[in-house]
C-alpha cells in the first residue's frame, strides 16, 4: 500500500506511541526529565523506527498531526510527573521538532493547545530544534520560535555542534539548552577532540546562562566525564532506554 496512506492509518488506529528516556541531573543523581521519542508499533512488523518515518511524515505534512499527538502525550505525562514529585524537582519534557514544525505557524497553536489542556507549567516544556533546521529558513523559524518563547516554553539544539549552521546566528535565538552529540560523548577519554569540544559547548553554554545535556551516555566512565566537564544533565543506556509512559513515572515518582 501506499506509505503516506499506511503511516495515517496507523495515526488513527493508535499504533503510534511515545516513548520517554529519563534525563539525569548528573549533581544529584536523580531523573529529572525525559525526551518523548515517538514510536510505531507496526501489528505485524513490530517496532519501525523513527528514521524509517519521519522523513515520509516530512514530506506529506503528516507530521503536524505527528507532533501534535507528541506534544500532547509529552504535556499529559510531564503533568503526571508533576503532580506526584517533589515540588523542587525541576522537571521538564522535552519534545524533537523537524523542519515543517519550526516553520509552520501551526505548531504555535499545538503547543499553546497542548500546554492548556494538560495545565503543564509552559517552563517544563522544552522543544528540540536542530542547527540545521533553524538555518533552512531563517525568517519563518525566527518568527515561531519567537511565539514559542512567547508562551514560555524553552528551546534546545539538539546534537550541538554537528550540524550546519553560524554561532552569531544562533547566538541572536532565545535558546535555553545544548544537547551534547552523543558522537562527543563517546570519543570522550579516547579522543583528544572530543574532549576539547565537549569542554568549548559546555563553556559557550555556560557564558550564554544554558543548560547542556550530555547524550548517549553508556558507561560510568562517561557519566564521570561528563560531570567532570561541567554537564548539567545526561541521558543514555546507562541511566535507562526510551521507555513507556508508566515506566518512566515509576522513575521519576521514585517508586522504582
Ligand atoms: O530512538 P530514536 O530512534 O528514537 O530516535 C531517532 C530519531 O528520531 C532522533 O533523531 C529523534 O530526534 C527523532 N524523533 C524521535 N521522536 C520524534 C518526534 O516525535 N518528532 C520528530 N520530529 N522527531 C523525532
Ligand atoms: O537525534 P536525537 O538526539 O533526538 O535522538 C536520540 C536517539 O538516541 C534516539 O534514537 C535514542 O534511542 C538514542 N539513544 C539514546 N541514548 C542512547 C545511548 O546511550 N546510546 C545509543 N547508541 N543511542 C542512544
Ligand atoms: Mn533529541
Ligand atoms: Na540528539
Amino acid at each position: 500500500p501506499d506509505p503516506a496512506a499506511e503511516l495515517a492509518a496507523a495515526l488513527d488506529r493508535g499504533e503510534l506511541t511515545v516513548a520517554y528516556q529519563p534525563l539525569v541531573d548528573l549533581r544529584t543523581g536523580s531523573p529529572t526529565g525525559a525526551e518523548a521519542l515517538v514510536r510505531w508499533q507496526h501489528p505485524t512488523e513490530g517496532n519501525r523506527p523513527p528514521d524509517t518515518f519521519i522523513p515520509l511524515a516530512e514530506e506529506t505534512g503528516l507530521i503536524m498531526e505527528i507532533g501534535e499527538f507528541v506534544l500532547r502525550d509529552a504535556c499529559r505525562q510531564a503533568a503526571r510527573w508533576v503532580g506526584s514529585a517533589d515540588d523542587s524537582v525541576p522537571l521538564m519534557v522535552t519534545v524533537n521538532l523537524s523542519a515543517r514544525q519550526v516553520t509552520d505557524p501551526r505548531t504555535v497553536d499545538a503547543v499553546r493547545a497542548a500546554l492548556t489542556e494538560t495545565d503543564l507549567d509552559p517552563h517544563r516544556l522544552v522543544l528540540e530544534i536542530t542547527e540545521t533546521v533553524l538555518m533552512q529558513d531563517r525568517e519563518a523559524a525566527a518568527t515561531n520560535l519567537g511565539k514559542l518563547k512567547a508562551l514560555g516554553v524553552r528551546i534546545a539544539i539538539d546534537d550541538f555542534g554537528t550540524g550546519y549552521s553560524s554561532l552569531a546566528y544562533l547566538s541572536r535565538f532565545p535558546l535555553d539548552m545544548l544537547k551534547v552529540p552523543r558522537e562527543f560523548v563517546d570519543g570522550l577519554g579516547r579522543d583528544a577532540n572530543a574532549d576539547i569540544v565537549t569542554r568549548a559547548i559546555v563553556e559557550l553554554a555556560g557564558a550564554l546562562g544554558l543548560l547542556t545535556v550530555a547524550e548517549g551516555v553508556e558507561t560510568d566512565e562517561q557519566r564521570r566525564h561528563v560531570a567532570e566537564l561541567g554537564c548539567d544533565l545526561a541521558q543514555g543506556y546507562l541511566f535507562s532506554r526510551p521507555v513507556d509512559a508508566e515506566t518512566v513515572l515509576a522513575l521519576m515518582t521514585g517508586l522504582d
